[in-house]
């Protein structure tokens, strides 16, 4: 069955970002626009819990369902919340597009009522040799955060 689900982030960054799967086991694909980022890359995950009570934080870490090491959207070792990085142009403004086999709006491992969380720093994608970069891709600071909830058909 289709689905369909968004986000609106907020904080000094701003954005909205659709989900669309056109049935179970289906590619996710994401669409919108993210504003007031510095330019460049910016990591951007799906976090653990679709809780927002201490700002972005309490959202808790990567979604990681199968125990699996940090890693870029197209590695197979990842956690299901690894959508890599979004690029910020000059102004600020980064386009959301990304199709994505390992989330899923619909089954036991749902994105759905879980975080995104957009990072002041580029995602390693696990290759940068720092400390975190298997846990979170050195990513930085949460400058952007919202609870994934399902949209109308
Ligand atoms: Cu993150
Ligand atoms: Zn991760």
């Amino acid at each position: 069955m289709a689905a369909k689900a968004v986000c609106v982030l907020n904080g000094d960054v701003k954005g909205v970002v659709f989900f669309d799967q056109a049935g179970a086991g289906a590619p996710v694909v994401l669409s919108g626009e993210v504003t007031g980022l510095t330019a460049g890359k910016h990591g951007f995950h799906v976090h653990e819990f679709g809780d927002n009570t201490n700002g972005c934080i309490s959202a808790g870490a990567h979604y990681n369902p199968h125990g699996k090491e940090h890693g870029g959207p197209d590695s197979a070792e990842r956690h299901v919340g690894d959508l890599g990085n979004l690029v910020a142009d000059d102004k600020g403004v980064a386009k959301v597009s990304i199709s994505d086999k390992q989330i899923s709006l619909t089954g036991a491992h749902s994105i759905i009522g879980r975080t995104l969380v957009v990072h002041a720093d580029p995602d390693d994608l696990g290759q940068g040799g720092h400390e975190l970069s298997k846990t979170t891709g050195n990513a930085g600071a949460r400058v952007a955060c919202g609870v994934i909830g399902i949209a109308k058909i």
